[in-house]
């Protein structure tokens, strides 16, 4: 595939998304915004407002899609219910914006000649399988109404290249971290919660006995297999693993944190969240193999940046 021109990105005022936007602006990319700011902030795109198109609407809203996507070549889907819990409270209403959404998307890609959609996916997928490290040959086990979405989303994108000849790519993001994830709500990313905590040398809370391990994932890293996954050949109709392939424990992530802030605050042991998964744990071998990815940042590196960008944010407040 040729060098992106002008790509669209659903959810592009989101943690992901605007990350993701400064990274296409940086390549020369003309870009597109769709959001509805519901979860996403107009403020994480302040900077580069004038030099993109923002079109603040809903991809529940076939219109909005089809203005947003008009003539570009690439559309990188990010926007969606992100919250597991939420899609538990309310299925119907993150099925509307996680399913049909994302085949309105697919569906404006195909009738817009889109060459390429890129769409992100998740490791919820993968359920409590026991196998690790986990692969994309596994079958998926769905456990709540997120991972059930997600998994239609995937289908339907495998469909729309074998019918439509429409190129599709689903990168399954594992837990992903850094600038400008919202720490706002109890659901939000542990590290976002645990950075802002800091700051306000506030005790976290630690569900569990915080040996539970996750596969965190730097977003400058998910931006780059972004990049890649809009332009690698080998990448059409394929769904791809976007992690690190090493995990850290809760614990070790607070004693992490807590030493960057110079703090000395013991956690709060509560109970374990129902359907909280031990391990998770990424195989990024068909990463490497089909995009070329390998993550540029260890997990010391992107938390002393994500650090950073959270000391920069409460001197601005
Ligand atoms: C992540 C994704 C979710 C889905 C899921 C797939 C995020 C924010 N969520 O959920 O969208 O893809 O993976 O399985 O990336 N924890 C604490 N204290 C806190 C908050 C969390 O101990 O204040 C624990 C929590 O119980 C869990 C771990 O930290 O064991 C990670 O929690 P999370 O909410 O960041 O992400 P996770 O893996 O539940």
């Amino acid at each position: 595939m040729k060098k992106i021109k002008k790509a669209l990105v659903t959810g592009g005022a989101g943690f992901i998304g605007s990350n993701l936007v400064d990274a296409l602006l940086e390549a020369g990319v003309q870009v597109v915004v769709l959001d509805n700011l519901i979860t996403g902030h107009r403020s994480n795109l302040a900077e580069v407002l004038p030099k993109i198109t923002f079109i603040e609407g809903d991809i529940r809203q076939r219109a909005d899609v089809e203005d947003a996507a008009d003539g570009c070549d690439v559309i990188f889907h990010e926007a969606a219910v992100v919250s597991v819990p939420q899609t538990v409270e309310d299925p119907i209403g993150s099925a509307a914006v996680n399913e049909l959404g994302t085949l309105t998307v697919l569906d404006v890609a195909r009738m817009q000649k889109t060459t390429r959609v890129v769409l992100a996916s998740s490791c919820a997928l993968y359920g409590d399988d026991p196998v690790q490290p986990k692969h994309e040959g596994l079958p998926a086990r769905v456990q709540s109404p997120y991972a059930l979405q997600k998994l239609s989303g995937e289908m339907y994108a495998r469909l729309y290249c074998k019918l439509y000849g429409l190129e599709t790519i689903c990168l399954r993001y594992f837990n992903v971290y850094g600038p400008r994830q919202d720490p706002s709500s109890p659901y939000s990313g542990v590290i976002s919660i645990f950075m802002d905590h800091s700051a306000r040398q506030l005790a976290p809370k630690i569900y569990g006995d915080g040996q539970q391990s996750r596969d965190f994932v730097f977003v400058k890293d998910v931006v780059r297999a972004n990049i890649l996954a809009a332009t690698a050949m080998a990448a059409n109709g394929q769904v791809i693993n976007i992690g690190t392939g090493h995990t850290v424990t809760i614990n070790q992530l607070w004693e992490t944190i807590s030493r960057l802030f110079e703090i000395t605050i013991p956690p709060c042991y509560e109970s374990r969240r129902p359907g909280d998964i031990r391990l998770s744990m990424a195989d990024v071998g068909k990463a490497g193999r089909t995009l070329g990815f390998e993550p540029a940042y260890s997990f010391e590196e992107g938390i002393k940046e994500t650090f950073e960008w959270y000391g920069r944010r409460r001197n601005r407040k």
